[in-house]
């Protein structure tokens, strides 16, 4: 198992085409795979496949290649529905990714729940879409947003406990942190606050390409993730919603797909959940995508990428701390989520991102869509390491050579404090 880890990285990377990409003259060691993965063939095999043999409308028409679309539409939630270990793959609606499944909750769950006095909790350390669609329905509603302050350790459950008042109506934490990777016990912050009989939403966009989900053993009433952050294509996610909660939603999109029967003279009769939820065509290609990325991440196996994870973790940790004036913010290393942030003294992230995408090694760099977080840890950004399946220790190395000969540039000279271009 543990050469199986280490070797990895080397041997999954001929699956990706895109990494015999050269960058500047330097083969491209891809590093941002918490924006985005890359993808396998056996994703791209799928994609195609489908358009090349299937593609049609699906649950609209009365002919063969119809019905095939739809029986790989529903195969792929299926599967959705094995990934997570959902009670039911009615649990599982296709979205466009995470910021969508989020608008989606907090346009209809949450506008059903929460009324003008009342609070919405989140944690301090929450991406812009787990943090503005609550804030948008709050000013809506006349409700107050409540963050509780984390720092850069994982958001502590006595202390959500004593947040959740008799005003709560409901709480969204992120799973995994995309700027530090701060895991959050997510089980025990569910039960803070289910035993107030407060609902959790959870965005889990970092976390699913990273340990295995299990929606039940964590409790939470509404998960939602990207495809594309997990080896899937672009425009693909997933919100689940335990059955109780999400079969109780309205439509968020009202059109085609949605409704039994319309009549001008009637009200219109909606279907049930979840194709009440995915009005319009769906990217019927793009679940079928996921699908093979959830495949394929069964066929590596969890011990494996988890210990392949770790691994890197630890590695960049110790590796880049050998580094003059860099310094790693939190502590990554104790729970491995394939995330190593860092800030070199001195230097604008801006700088350190430029300068090591001109050593072919693409990092974020910056707030990454989370500048609430970084300013409640006195940052103006964070220069970030994501991890995935492919990469190497060798390409660690290439960081910190790289980072040996780092000097301030045009941002760290002219524009020093500013975050955004
Ligand atoms: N949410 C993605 C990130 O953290 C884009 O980079």
């Amino acid at each position: 198992m543990t050469q199986t880890a280490q070797r990895l990285g080397a041997v999954v990377r001929e699956d990706f085409p895109i990494l015999s990409t050269e960058v500047h003259g330097y083969p491209l060691a891809y590093l941002d795979n918490a924006a985005t993965t890359q993808k396998p063939r056996a994703v791209l095999d799928a994609v195609t496949g489908y358009y090349a043999t299937a593609n049609s409308n699906i649950g609209r028409g009365h002919y063969r290649l119809s019905l095939a679309a739809t029986d790989r539409y529903e195969a792929a939630r299926a599967a959705a529905q094995r990934f997570l270990n959902a009670a039911h793959p009615d649990e599982i609606v296709f979205t466009r990714g995470t910021t969508a499944g989020l608008n989606l909750l907090a346009e209809t769950f949450a506008d059903q729940v929460v009324g003008p006095g009342d609070q919405v909790v989140v944690t301090g350390m929450e991406h812009n879409s787990n943090l503005l669609p609550w804030r948008r329905l709050c000013e809506r509603k006349g409700a107050e947003l409540v963050v509780l302050p984390t720092g850069t350790a994982p958001a502590d459950p006595a202390r959500f406990a004593a947040a959740l008042n008799g005003r709560v109506r409901l709480a969204a934490i992120t799973h995994v942190s995309n700027v530090l990777g701060t895991v959050n016990p997510v089980r025990d912050l569910v039960d803070a606050a289910h035993q107030r009989g407060i609902p959790v939403v959870v965005d889990g966009a970092q976390a699913v390409a990273h340990r295995p989900v299990d929606v039940r053993a964590l409790g939470a009433d509404f998960y939602c993730f990207s495809g594309h952050k997990m080896y899937g294509p672009m425009g693909s996610g997933v919100l689940y919603g335990r059955r109780e909660l999400l079969s109780g939603l309205p439509p968020y999109e009202v059109g085609g797909g949605t409704v039994k029967g319309v009549a001008h003279d009637e009200p219109v009769r909606y279907v049930p959940v979840p194709a009440r939820l995915e009005a319009g065509t769906p990217d019927v290609a793009a679940a079928v995508g996921l699908a093979a990325a959830m495949s394929y991440l069964g066929e590596i196996g969890w011990p494996a990428l988890r210990q392949h994870d770790a691994e890197l973790v630890r590695y960049a940790v110790a590796v880049l701390g050998e580094v003059d004036r860099v310094r790693v913010i939190g502590d990554p290393a104790a729970d491995p989520a394939g995330i190593v942030s860092i800030v070199v003294d001195g230097v604008h992230p801006y700088d350190v991102g430029g300068h090591l995408d001109r050593h072919g090694i693409a990092v974020r760099s910056g707030v990454h869509c989370a500048s609430t977080f970084l300013d409640s840890l006195n940052l103006l950004g964070t220069v970030r390491l994501s991890f995935a399946v492919y990469n190497t220790e060798a390409e660690i190395d290439r960081v910190r050579d790289a980072l040996r000969t780092l000097r301030p540039g045009e941002w760290t000279r002219d524009r020093p404090g500013v975050r955004f271009a």
